[in-house]
Formats: C-alpha cells, structure tokens, sequence
C-alpha cells in the first residue's frame, strides 16, 4: 500500500504536478525532487522551491546559478548569504543592503570594510545604526568612528598623491630648506608660487602678506616661514570649504556646467555611484545633445552605478530632455537628479540662453531647485579655469565648483586663485578617474600637500 502510494505520488510529481514535487521532497525523496524541479524553473513558486532545497542541501554554486538566472528567489539575505559563499562579494552586498535588517546590514559593512572599500563601508555601517538597539550601540559607534578616521588619513594621502605632480613642479618644500630669510628668498617664493599657476596677482599679494607676517613674528628660520606660508594658503582657501550631499527633500537636481573636457559627465558618474551605493534613487540627465557620444558615456555610467538614465539623442532640444528627466524623476520618487550639460564655451550665446532655459524648466518643475549649480574646471587650465568661470557666471548664479584632474596637474595652485578670486565654494575636487576619486575639498589637507 505505502510503496503503491508513494509511486503514485511519483508519477503525480513526474506529470509536473507541483503540489506532488512539494510532497515527494518533503517525504525524504529530495534529490528526484531537485531532479524535476530543475526541469521545472521557468514557474516561479517551483524555482523559488528549488532555491530553498539547494540551501538546505548546502548546494550554494546551483543556487548562485539559479539566482544569477532568476533575480527573484528567496529571500535578499538569502542570496546574500548565497552569493558570499561563493565568493561573489559585489553582489552579496547589494543584496545585504536590501534586506533592510540590521545583521545583514553590518555583513554587508564587514565584506566592504575587508575589501578596503571605506566610504562605502561607512554608509553601510551609518544605516544600520538607525536599527541597531541601544546595548550595542557603541560598539558600533566606535566602529564608525575608527572607520571615519581611516577615510580621512587615506583622503589626505589620495590628495597628497594627487598633488605630487604639482609638488614637484614647483618644489615649494626644497625652497625653504636652510636658506636665510630675505628678500632672494621672498622673491624665489613668489616665482615658484607663480608656477604652481597660483596667478600672479595672488602670488604677489599672498607673499606680500607673508612676508608681513614674517616680520611681525621676526622670523629668521626659513622652516619658520613654510609654517607661515601654509597658514596663509590654508588662510586663502578655507573660505572655499564647501561640502555636498544628498540632503533632505526629493528629488534635490544638482546641475553641472563646464567646457569641453573639464570632467563633468566622469563626475555626475563617480556622484551617482556614491550615493546609489548610499542608497539614494539617482536619476542622471544626459542633456548635452550637442556632442556625439556624450549619450552613450552617461548611460554607460548609469548602468555602472545603478541609477536611471534619461538621455537625448543628438540634435534634440537639451531643455526637453532635461523636462522628460525631471519629471519621470518625480514619477519614480527619485531622491537625486543629476543633469549632464554640454560645454561648448565657443558658441557663448546659445549656450547661454539653452542652460537658463534648463534652469527655468527644473524651477517650474521643482520649486526651490536645482539646490545646487557646480561649475566644473580642470585644474591643468591653470588660470584659465578663471576666465571660464566668469563666464558661466554671466548665465547663472554658481553655488559650487568641481576641481577635477587635479591628479594630473602640475597646476594644482590654480586653486588658491579661484578661491581668492571667485569666493565660490569648492565642493569637490577629482584625483583620478575612478569612482571613487573624488573627494570633498579640504583646506587644511590642500595647504599641507601643496607646501610639505
Ligand atoms: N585623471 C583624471 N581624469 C579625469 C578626472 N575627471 C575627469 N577626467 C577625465 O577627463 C576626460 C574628460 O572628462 P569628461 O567627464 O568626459 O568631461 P566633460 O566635461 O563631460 O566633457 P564634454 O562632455 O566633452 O563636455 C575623461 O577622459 C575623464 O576620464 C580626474 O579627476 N582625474
Ligand atoms: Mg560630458
């Protein structure tokens, strides 16, 4: 009788009845029902039921498979745990952050932390500290604030990095290595500031006002007057520290202008992959229309960083581009808005009216944005980064710059004379193309790379 019915059940399972499959694994017969099931994937509750026998049966790589194939079986912690077995630690932190717990929250924290990925280790940690109950609460308080510590000696050493080439350009430390205090040496000052591309306007009055202070202080150790000189660079540019982020209030529209080249698509890219990695829904606008290709390199970092995309093929309108992305941004409930503009600074008119044009169409949409307004320049221009920030001002009102490529510059002390200068804030200076090369601006860790 029990043989006669458990065939029975066998040849239910085999006709592809699912409650009979269900039935024969929980009867023992796991394997022939792992056989079947695998015929069977293309029905969501079978793979889903099949996903949980290969967990139970520790098969991780067929249930990696089997994920990889299908993103919907088990639960985000599940394939979580699935894809670090197998050592697929990218997407085991992508479905950690999806869970919403707080113990997948931390793994996803510790993976990245190992993987030397610091500020993304951060995020991870500063999310779970909104579940995380009181008795543990300063444990991982404490893990955070050694986290954030790390980051900054390791942003400090990435800028001085980037600023090495500049450093040696100008060899502003050798300067002051055991030479007398006098008039030569103010004179070699102002020509080595003068090369780093600090302008010369800046340069003569920034030595002007150290060698005051110099006097004042009656110094005759020329180590004494590097301190002093990078107490007036630091003085200089620390009016520029500026910070961005996503902020309360949705969507926020962050727009971004700048020349040929000067890095704005590679910034909107390494931003939305901050702070997708953040968790933030990011939307990128592609509404530079003008140059072939520019389509193409903003969606392609869309899909690196995980954001949505709107784009506009070449030759269409720019500000309708910029209205069809902003609104799908508001139909999605999108936290950030990132719009890409081109930058062709030689047809200065048109360009004008197309990016007020732009500015007009998010205001009508989105009152009170787009909150933030970044010019970017390329540190290599040196001071002609000036002249082009004077005119994208002529169009609109600037509420941040971009620095970018300071990393391949050995005019890293344009900056000082944009800060003087321009007196906008700095909220982002680039040090390499990679996603993660882009830093808030530091005034004190500028003024020490620039002068040690
Ligand atoms: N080394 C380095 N390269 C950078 C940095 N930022 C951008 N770049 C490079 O500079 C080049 C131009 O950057 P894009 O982002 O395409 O510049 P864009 O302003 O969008 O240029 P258009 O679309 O032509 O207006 C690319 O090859 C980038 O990889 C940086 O901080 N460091
Ligand atoms: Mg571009």
């Amino acid at each position: 009788m029990l043989f006669f019915r458990k065939s029975e059940l066998e040849r239910r399972a085999e006709e592809g009845d699912k409650s009979a499959i269900i039935e024969l694994a929980k009867k023992g017969k796991v394997k022939k029902a792992i056989d079947l099931l695998e015929k069977r994937v293309e029905d969501p509750d079978l793979r889903s039921f099949l996903f949980d026998l290969y967990l139970k049966e520790g098969m991780f790589k067929k249930a990696y498979e089997l994920l990889l194939r299908f993103g919907d079986v088990g639960t985000a912690k599940e394939r979580g745990e699935v894809c670090e077995k197998v050592g697929d630690k990218e997407r085991a932190v992508e479905e950690y952050l999806k869970t919403g717990e707080l113990e997948s929250f931390l793994r996803a924290g510790e993976i990245l932390e190992k993987e030397g990925r610091k500020e993304e280790a951060l995020s991870a940690y500063r999310r779970a500290l909104g579940m995380v109950p009181p008795f543990r609460r300063g444990e991982l308080e404490e893990r955070i604030r050694k986290l954030e510590e790390e980051r900054k000696e390791g942003l400090l050493s990435r800028l001085r990095e980037g600023l090495k080439k500049t450093r040696e350009a100008v060899s502003i430390s050798s300067l002051f290595r055991g030479r007398e205090v006098d008039e030569d040496l103010f004179e070699e000052l102002e020509e080595v500031l003068v090369r780093a591309d600090v302008g010369v306007r800046t340069s003569l009055e920034l030595v002007e006002e150290i060698k005051r202070e110099a006097k004042r202080r009656g110094v005759r150790d020329s180590e004494d007057l590097k301190k002093i000189t990078k107490e007036k660079i630091f003085e200089t540019v620390r009016f520029c520290e500026g910070e961005i982020g996503p902020g309360e209030g949705r969507p926020k529209v962050f727009l971004f202008l700048g020349v040929n080249g000067s890095g704005k698509t590679t910034t909107i890219g390494k931003l939305a992959w901050r702070w997708v990695r953040e968790g933030k829904k990011v939307l990128l606008i592609g509404a530079d229309t003008f140059r072939a290709g520019a389509f193409d390199q903003l969606r392609i970092w869309a899909e690196r960083s995980g954001a949505d995309f709107v784009g506009g093929e070449e030759g269409s309108d720019p500000a309708s581009v910029v209205y069809r992305g902003v609104e799908e941004a508001l139909k999605k409930n999108c936290d950030l808005v990132l719009v890409d503009t081109a930058g062709r600074i030689h047809t200065k008119e048109p360009l004008i009216r197309e990016l007020r044009k732009i500015r007009k169409v998010i205001e009508k949409l989105v009152p009170g944005e787009p909150s933030e307004v970044l010019l970017v320049l390329d540190a290599t221009v040196g001071q002609n980064a000036l002249q082009q920030a004077r005119v994208f001002r002529e169009a609109l009102e600037i509420t941040g710059i971009v620095v970018t490529k300071l990393d391949t510059s050995a005019k890293g002390g344009s900056l000082v004379a944009i800060c003087r200068e321009l007196r906008i804030p700095i909220k982002l200076v680039g040090v390499g193309e990679g996603p993660e090369d882009l830093q808030p601006f530091s005034a004190e860790a500028y003024a020490e790379a620039i002068v040690e």
